[in-house]
Parts: C-alpha cells; structure tokens; sequence
C-alpha cells in the first residue's frame, strides 16, 4: 500500500482524533458513509467490495468476480486479483488487510496507475463494510500462501495467520461478511437489485466474468455476467425490446489524454432519448463534461454531415438542434478519468473541464468518419433527425398553449383544478386523482388551504408511443403540465413548480396501477427533475375497512386487515359482529373517510417516486408501455408487482 490515510500521516489536530478513533464513528453515523441503513445500504455494502475487487480489474490484474448471497443473506465477494497486501505497513505497524480493514479510507490504491472511484457514490472502503458487520472474515491467496483474518463489528478478532500454500502464481481476495442486525433495518438481500448492478458492471468493464449465486432456501439460482463486446452488449440490451433503425451498434473504445473513452449507440424508432453516461463505472445521473462534450459532438457531426447530404433543400435550412438529433437514440457513454471531480446535488455530475474537450474531439472525428463510411446509417440518422425538427416545430406550437405567464396568474390554469389557497410552493400538493368522482370527494375532503385536487378522466395518453407534438395536443397531458407550472423538457424550470408535493391517487386496482404507471411514464420522459428532486409521490389509500360497532379501523392489506380483526376479538372469519368492507375504488369512501386515510398529513402514508436506477426504469417503462407485446408478457409474468420495480 503506497500511502494509508492522509489524515493519519500529516500532523493531526481535534479534527483528525474522530479518524483515529477508527471505525466507531462509522458505526455511530452509518448514514453519512453508505447513505442509509434501509435497503439500499445493505446492498451498497456489497457494491463496496465488489468496487474494489473491480479496480483490480481496470489495473488489469483481475478477471473475475464472484458474489454469493448465503442462506442466511450474509455475503461472499470472491476475486482473482493480487489478493490484498499482507505485509507490514512501515508506519502503522499492522499489515496491509489490516489497515485496509480497520482504518477509515485506507482501503484503497493509492498509485495513480489505477482509477480509484473516488469521490462518487462509492469508494468509501471496505472497512466501512467491515465496521457494519457483524462479522467479516477475509481470505488472501498472494506470494504462494494463504493469508486469515476476522473481525466483529470492525474491531480485529482473529489477527492476520497463515493457512497453508496456493499453487503457483494463484492469487486473489475472498471476503465474506454478515451485516450487523444493530445497524440495518433491513437484513434480505434482492437479488435482481444486485443482478442489476452486477450486469452494469460488467457491460461497463469488458471482459470481467461477474456471477452472482443465490444460496437461499427455496431461491436457488446462478446468473453470469460476462460481455465481451462491452458497451455494445449495454446499448444491444438496452434496445432489446424496441424496433432498431439499423442493426450495427456504431461503436468507439479510444483513449485521449490519459482518459478513456467508450461509446456505443443505436437508433429505435421510439421518441425518447436514452443517454446514459459514467465515470470510472459510477452513473452520472446529473451528467457532467463528458456528457456534454458528446452530445455537441454528435450534434455538429450530423448538422455537418445534413449540410454535404443530398437531402432535399428546404430541409436542410433547418439546423437540427440537439434533441432532433437524439430523437430515438439509446447510448451508453463510459468514461474512465484519473482524478474525477463529481459535483451537483447529488455528487453524480462530472466536473473535470479536460473530458469535455478529449471526449468531444474524439468523437467529432471518429463519428465524421462512421458516418462516411457507412451512408446507409448516415441516411437513416438524418431522416430521423429531420423528421424530429419537423414535429419539433408543430410541438411548438402547441406548447405554447401549456406555457402559463405567471405562477400567480390563476386566470390561465385549468377550469378542472380546485386550486388551494396558499401560495407558497413549498407548503403545497397537489393531488392527481383518477375519475370525477373520486376528485369530487377528494375536493370535499381535502384542507384547502394547502392542497389542490385536479381529477383525471380516465386513461391519459400513452407518452411512450407519441411524439412530442402529439403529447402537447392531449387535453388531460396539457391541464397537468399547467397546473403543475413547470413547463417540460429543455424549457422545465423548477422554480416554476406551484406545488412541491405532486401526489397521484388512483384506485388500488389494474387500471389504477395503469392510469400511474402511465403518469409516472409522463414525468420520468417529460419533467424528470421533479422526480430527481423528490416531488413525484403516490398516495396509499385502504384497502379495507374493518369495523365492530361504533369503531372502525383501516388496513392497507391483508395482513393488517387480519390483525386488526383479531384484535377485535373475531378472527377475519367475521365472528364477533366484525364488518369488513373491501374498497375497489377511491369513490367508496366518502369524503371524511378520504381524508382521514388518505390525505391528512397527520394520518396518512404517501410514497414517495425514486426512479434510482434509470437504466432499469427505462427498460421497465418500455417494457410496460412500448410496442412489443411478448418481453412485456414475459416481464408481467416474472413481475406480478411490477410497481415495487420501479423503485418506488
Ligand atoms: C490495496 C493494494 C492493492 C490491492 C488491494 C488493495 C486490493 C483490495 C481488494 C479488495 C477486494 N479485492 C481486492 N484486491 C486488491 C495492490 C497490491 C499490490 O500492489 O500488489
């Protein structure tokens, strides 16, 4: 290990003792190291070791990786890299797997050969798993022998020993953890949110044979993740369900100033653009320079090539923006930097001003050079970009009609939306509500001073299958977009929003879960800020009233519905005089009703809309809501809740 941490070595003040006092404040604030202790922290425990089992293999020393989730959810990461360094550190005095183990940020590599993610969502170490565990045991296979240790919630138990002798050169890191029962609230693993992950990285890190094996008692299964073509396998994936302009993945693997460049992209033939981009393997949710050098690369390369092209004149005068250009585009850009600076709301922008102009360059110049020598592409790139610029002009149009003046010009907003009284965004909901009746009620029920109701009728348009123009010109589309003030696509702004709670309630049956599911499409492809910024909730309304005389009592399903019968003194069987009452529709209840269990603040359950992982949300909108009939068969049939998918 080059150097250990730099709190350790420089002079050490007040501010250092917390460090030094190792991993109790990790312990202490689980929080501020792997962001929650629910289940998303659980699983960032195992994309933390899996993370450096990775920089293994993009210094080049490792080419396989093995997660299995045991029966009892404790985990083994298994590698093949150079096994974690068991020799002496000069200044602490404790082996390597020690110090990487039990010291705060000292598990990484520190030699600028490597690309350490740091700084990301990532990259905080392996002894932030360690201390979150309540047990770790680690394996090491390095200069011809086996190396042990353990540890119990972070603090050494077995000190470093040797096993035996490996055969030859073989080497790599086996570590196995169980995560602390005092720290998590959640202690199951899923597998297909590590399945997810695990395919991303190895779509984004060619070559490296990933697997992941469920050990648990009646789930057991094995998956492999191993893509030689690397992003074109990402891009081939993510095109999967939908109908592709040209079968070639157009594709480029380049490195520039010591940053490496992959990009692979395909045109379907859907509205949407679906850019993904990373650095050093973390997705870049807010983008960054490499993203934008990339996208004014492809924007000036295709104007370049409209300008040489023997399209039709009239067309050519109009210059294809950016988003005509990206029309239907799935591209996964994949950059590899030395020092990254992540910055934005959630560290997940990329900051370093070099990639913008490394990544722009390269891809100027090499897709110039694609598109000249594929003319077949090339035609069908421009035919779709100039057919966006054409709907592009009719959509504007229309939207001007959605474009109110003034957040206070209440003259402007729909006739259908009972609006609230305050008006100050922050203290404001809005909710959206399925039917005429059931709006009526919410209306009646609501607190009016601080929450607005706008009833939907019936099914909104499917905004998967339209083009922006046709969005605009949808009625129950435009009233949202209105009352919601924000404006979408290149033209949202947040500030505008009139409401910072936008609630969908829908009735808890199929249609319901279609009228949200076809919402939530709306704003994930048309004001995916609001959903970023944790505006986009859904109400959870009863599922049943269970009632004994005089007093009544809601449960949101059945298992609260038998519990509560049971303390009444029946069973669900309906002895003791107990009523219960199934709600098929939000209309059942009246307004009081409404209110108590849905709407009063005091009282109520909302959830709020996290489209994390945009990669699966993406596909799964698609899925559900694209074209192609047969994977959404097969997704529904695999996926009865298909709404828990989307990480809400
Ligand atoms: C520090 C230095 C070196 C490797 C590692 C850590 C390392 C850590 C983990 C964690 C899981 N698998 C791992 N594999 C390696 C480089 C050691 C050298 O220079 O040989």
């Amino acid at each position: 290990m080059a150097k250990t941490n730099d709190a350790a070595e420089s002079s050490y003040g007040a501010s250092d003792i917390q460090v030094l006092k190792g991993l109790e404040a990790v312990r202490k604030r689980p929080g501020m190291y792997i962001g929650s202790t629910s289940s998303r922290g659980l699983h960032h425990l195992v994309y933390e070791v899996v993370d450096n089992s990775i920089d293994e293999a993009l210094a080049g020393y490792c080419d396989s990786v093995a997660v299995t989730i045991h029966a009892d959810d404790s985990i083994t990461v298994t590698d093949n890299g150079r096994g974690i360094p068991v020799d002496i550190h000069p200044v602490e005095k404790i082996p390597g797997v020690e110090l990487a183990m039990t010291v705060l940020h000292a598990g990484g590599k520190f030699d600028k050969h490597s690309y350490k993610v740091s700084g990301g969502l990532h990259g905080v170490g392996v002894s932030v798993v360690n201390a979150l565990s309540e047990t770790l045991k680690v394996w090491i296979k390095r200069d011809g022998k086996e190396h042990y240790m353990d540890f119990t919630r972070g603090d050494t138990t077995t000190k470093l020993k040797q096993l035996g002798t490996v055969k030859g050169k073989e080497s790599g890191t086996k570590i196995w953890f169980k995560p602390d029962a005092q720290i998590f609230t959640e202690l199951v693993y899923d597998f297909s949110i590590l399945a997810s992950r695990l395919r991303e990285l190895s779509f984004l890190n060619k070559g490296v044979m990933i697997s992941l094996k469920d050990e648990r008692a009646g789930q057991e299964r094995e998956e492999t993740y191993h893509a030689k073509g690397g992003l074109k396998e990402f891009v081939a994936y993510l095109n999967a369900n939908k109908k592709v302009l040209h079968n070639e993945i157009v594709y480029l693997d380049a490195e520039k100033d010591d940053i490496g460049i992959e990009l692979a992209l395909q045109y379907n033939d859907g509205y949407n653009e679906n850019v993904f981009s990373f650095v050093n393997n973390i997705n870049t949710h807010e983008g960054g320079t490499h993203l934008t050098g990339f996208k004014s690369a492809l924007t000036s390369v295709i104007n370049k090539h409209l300008d040489k092209s023997s399209f039709a004149k009239k067309d050519k005068e109009a210059k294809l923006s950016g988003e005509d250009a990206r029309e239907g585009l799935t591209a996964v850009l994949s950059v590899k930097v030395r020092e990254p600076q992540f910055e934005g709301q959630t560290k997940t922008k990329l900051g370093n001003s070099e990639v913008e102009s490394a990544v722009k360059t390269t891809v100027n110049e090499w897709l110039a050079t694609y598109l000249e020598e594929h003319p077949r592409v090339a035609n069908i790139v421009l035919e779709k970009a100039l057919a966006a610029a054409r709907a592009r002009e009719a959509a504007r149009k229309a939207r001007d009609l959605t474009r109110k003046k003034s957040a206070l010009d209440v003259g402007n907003l729909p006739g259908k939306l009972a609006d609230c009284s305050l008006s100050d965004p922050a203290m404001c909901e809005l909710y959206l509500v399925e039917g005429d009746s059931a709006g009526g009620s919410a209306k009646q029920g609501r607190d009016r001073m601080f929450q607005a109701i706008l009833p939907l009728r019936g099914k909104i348009l499917n905004v998967e299958k339209a083009r922006i123009d046709k969005i605009l010109s949808n009625e129950e589309i435009r009233t949202i977009i209105t009352a919601i003030g924000t404006g979408i696509k290149e033209e949202f702004a947040l500030d505008g929003a009139r409401y910072h709670k936008i609630i969908i309630m829908t009735d808890a049956d199929v249609d319901g879960a279609h009228i949200r599911t076809l919402l939530l499409t709306f704003f994930y492809r048309q004001m995916p800020e609001l959903i970023e910024s944790g505006m986009v909730y859904i109400a959870q309304p009863p599922l049943f009233r269970v009632a004994k005389g005089k007093e009544e009592y809601y449960a949101y399903d059945a298992a609260e519905r038998d519990e509560i019968a049971k303390r009444l003194g029946g069973g669900a069987d309906g002895k003791a005089n107990i009523n219960v009452q199934r709600y098929k529709g939000l209309g059942e209840m009246n307004p009081e009703q409404l209110w108590k269990t849905t709407m009063d603040p005091e009282t109520r359950t909302i959830l709020k809309v996290n489209v994390e992982d945009a990669v699966m949300a993406d596909s799964i909108f698609q899925m559900l809501m694209g074209d192609e009939v047969e994977p959404r068969r097969i997704f529904i049939e695999q996926n009865a809740k298909f709404v828990s998918n989307l990480d809400i």
